[in-house]
């Protein structure tokens, strides 16, 4: 064992401090009200993949929110790069987070002179590799996905309470994942995750207007179709297409592509990764250890 810990470097406001010292206040109002937004973005074999995809959602969120971020493109792009430098790394997960910043104990914004920002970018532990041939069980769940009309899904904002919800009722299933429907019984998504559905060759995922957020892994999958010759497409999926799919999968940042087999005690398809499924993990592995910018 090592004879001292080394703690990780946080980027804070313009500054590197040592993760105990990298604190904020207790009136931020990321932390009162959940008001900010994030991202939570990977690095392969050193170099951080879809940056520019990510900054244009931070970006977009942010306005959605009316938060003007007080760093520009290129200064938040090299701040993420040297976060990753700063600590050695040449894999990992890097979580970016911008908060309305400190404000008094009301909820106006206008209170708040200056966001907060702070990345951090650590090493993750995976899922297990497991999950990528024996594929998540799954439930579908009470919470329904927030109205566009309530909190756009669109917005990667720090109020995920209605994912957690959602994430917590999974767990009482013994679900790996729990799937959201919307306000109309559609499917909207997974709480951290988009999904998709294989039917004859065709691949299916639902609307960013059904309640899902606009995924950068979910946005690569389009490309992605493309390279293994299938067709995508956007359409309003209910519970019975998945239980009837030849395929699931999910992506995101975290899961990466990873297949469902299982969905409300239905086995889906071969019940383990199918066919198609593992030509999209493969394409997507082989982007992620080839493509990205260069963090060294
Ligand atoms: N839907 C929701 C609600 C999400 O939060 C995705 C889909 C997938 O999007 P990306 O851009 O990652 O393809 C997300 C991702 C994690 C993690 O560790 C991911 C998210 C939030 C918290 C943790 O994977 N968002």
């Amino acid at each position: 064992m090592a004879l001292f810990m080394q703690h990780l470097k946080i980027y804070l406001d313009g500054a590197f401090v040592a993760e105990p010292d990298a604190k904020v206040s207790v009136f931020d109002h990321g932390l009162l009200y959940g008001d900010g937004v994030f991202e939570g973005i990977r690095f392969y074999n050193g170099r951080v993949f879809l940056l520019e995809e990510h900054l244009d959602r931070l970006y977009d969120s942010a306005k959605a929110i009316l938060l003007t971020v007080p760093l520009d493109r290129d200064a938040m792009r090299e701040a993420v790069l040297e976060t990753c430098r700063q600590n050695g790394l040449r894999d990992g997960y890097i979580r970016l987070v911008i908060t309305r910043g400190k404000g008094d104990l009301g909820l106006n914004p206008n209170k708040c002179s200056k966001p907060t920002i702070f990345i951090i970018a650590a090493s993750i532990e995976l899922y297990p590799e497991k999950y990528y041939t024996e594929g998540l069980r799954v439930n579908t769940v009470p919470t329904q996905r927030i109205s566009p009309a309530a909190l756009s899904p669109a917005i990667k904002s720090l109020n995920y309470l209605n994912n957690i919800l959602a994430k917590i009722e999974g767990n009482l299933y013994g679900a790996q994942e729990s799937i959201m429907l919307n306000q109309q019984g559609y499917v909207a998504e997974c709480t951290a995750d988009n999904l998709f559905v294989i039917k004859k060759g065709k691949v299916f995922t639902p609307h960013i207007s059904d309640g899902a957020l606009g995924g950068i892994t979910r946005r690569l999958m389009f490309d992605l179709a493309v390279e293994t010759g299938h067709e995508l497409r956007e359409a309003n999926l209910t519970r019975y297409d998945l239980f009837v799919a030849d395929e699931l999968f999910a992506t995101g940042t975290g899961a990466e592509v990873v297949p469902i087999s299982e969905v409300d005690g239905r086995k889906i398809g071969p019940g383990r990764v199918g066919p198609v499924t593992e030509k999209f993990i493969a394409a997507f592995r082989h982007k992620t250890q080839n493509t990205g910018v260069p963090i060294y």
